[in-house]
């Protein structure tokens, strides 16, 4: 336990940083990166916060032609505002050598007006942004590695390291209240927006994720268009007490990815989202480098445990920025059990 939760309960994120540097764990470059998303998350909370009041809901781009982005999905206007505000936020720190979002085609060295810093970000800005104009939580991920040594000016190529090389992820959620979750590898903190003097404000030091559970979130309508690994182990978990399970099940979908893992990792479950017919030519649904990987970082440092179904999820090879995995993740003992049906139905 540090100085700070010891002898006061009210820990900044401020704080809980330059003790993290004080005791050798982080160096003032990633200190700095964590402070500049944490005050770019807070920027974006108030955008989220503003709702119908302040123009942001709707689709990006003109009326009868919505701008898509890379992903080939229609940009929500706060994608975008969001996107600007992580980019803008960062550029100058001299921190980053460059950044790469789910939202750009291709990643971004950071200007030669600014000088470089020795990290990569990656972001989604804005995660479950068919909720956003429903007034359903949404949120931001991102993912922090090293730029290799050598690189001055990081292309795409440079942002291909497995999700073992992270040396810092998160998310924001922007719900009833706004919680930042970080890890720098050593334990998950939850720290959540007191807007009354607008700090992060450590509220929970280490969250565990419960190794067994007996809730799961996937997204149902997809049933018919999953492989057999998948249909036999939803089978089983929705055949309840009389089984092969032996339990009910409970079953939560937010559609926000965010959302999803947040309640995963405050009580546990399992998040899925796996290779359906509707995705497979894409390798799954949801993005390797900005969402399968920050998530899988944060929830195996709860305690928890991250899968292809197929393999430890950061043990993936990236191929491309953009590229899509199949995803489970949350309760130890449940990723396992996923992990046992794809071995003995594939
Ligand atoms: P997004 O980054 O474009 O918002 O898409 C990712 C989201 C995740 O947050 C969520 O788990 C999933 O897509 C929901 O998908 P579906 O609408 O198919 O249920
Ligand atoms: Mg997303």
């Amino acid at each position: 336990m540090t100085p700070a939760s010891r002898s006061n309960p009210a820990c900044s994120l401020t704080r809980f940083l330059i003790e993290e540097q004080r005791g050798g764990h982080i160096g003032p470059d990633l200190r700095l990166l964590i402070e500049v998303v944490a005050r770019a998350c807070k920027r974006i909370s108030i955008e989220v916060g503003k709702g119908a009041l302040g123009g942001v809901l709707g689709d990006a781009g003109t009326p009868g032609s919505a701008s898509i982005n890379v992903q080939g999905e229609a940009q929500k206007k706060l994608d975008v505002i969001a996107n600007d505000v992580l980019l803008e936020a960062n550029a100058w720190g001299g921190h980053l050598a460059g950044l790469a979002s789910e939202e750009m085609d291709h990643s971004m060295p950071i200007p030669d007006v600014y000088p470089r810093g020795n990290y990569l970000l990656l972001f989604d800005p804005l995660d479950g942004s068919s909720n956003i104009d429903v007034n359903i939580s949404v949120g931001t991920i991102f993912s922090v590695l090293r730029c290799p040594e050598g690189v001055t000016v990081p292309e795409d190529e440079h942002y291909l390291q497995p999700g073992t090389e992270q040396v810092a992820a998160g998310y924001c959620t922007y719900g009833p209240n706004t919680t930042l979750v970080l890890t720098i590898g050593r334990g998950t903190h939850a720290f959540t927006l007191d807007r009354e003097i607008g700090s992060f404000m450590l509220t929970t030091r280490g969250m565990r994720i419960p190794e067994e559970t007996a809730e799961f979130a996937v997204n149902m309508s997809n049933q018919r268009h999953w492989e057999p690994p998948m249909q036999a182990y939803v089978g089983d978990l929705l055949a309840g007490t009389t089984g092969p399970r032996g339990k009910d099940f409970n079953m939560r979908w937010v559609a926000s990815m965010v959302a999803d893992v947040h309640r995963i990792l405050t009580r546990g479950g399992i998040f899925s989202y796996p290779l359906d017919a509707k995705c497979a030519a894409k390798g799954g649904k949801l993005r390797l480098m900005y969402e399968a990987n920050p998530m899988a970082f944060l929830v195996e440092q709860a305690g928890g445990a991250a899968s292809t179904g197929r393999g430890r999820m950061l043990e993936v090879q990236p191929t491309g920025l953009h590229q899509r995995v199949p995803v489970f993740l949350g309760s130890r003992a449940e990723v396992a059990h996923a992990e046992r049906y794809h071995r003995e139905h594939d």
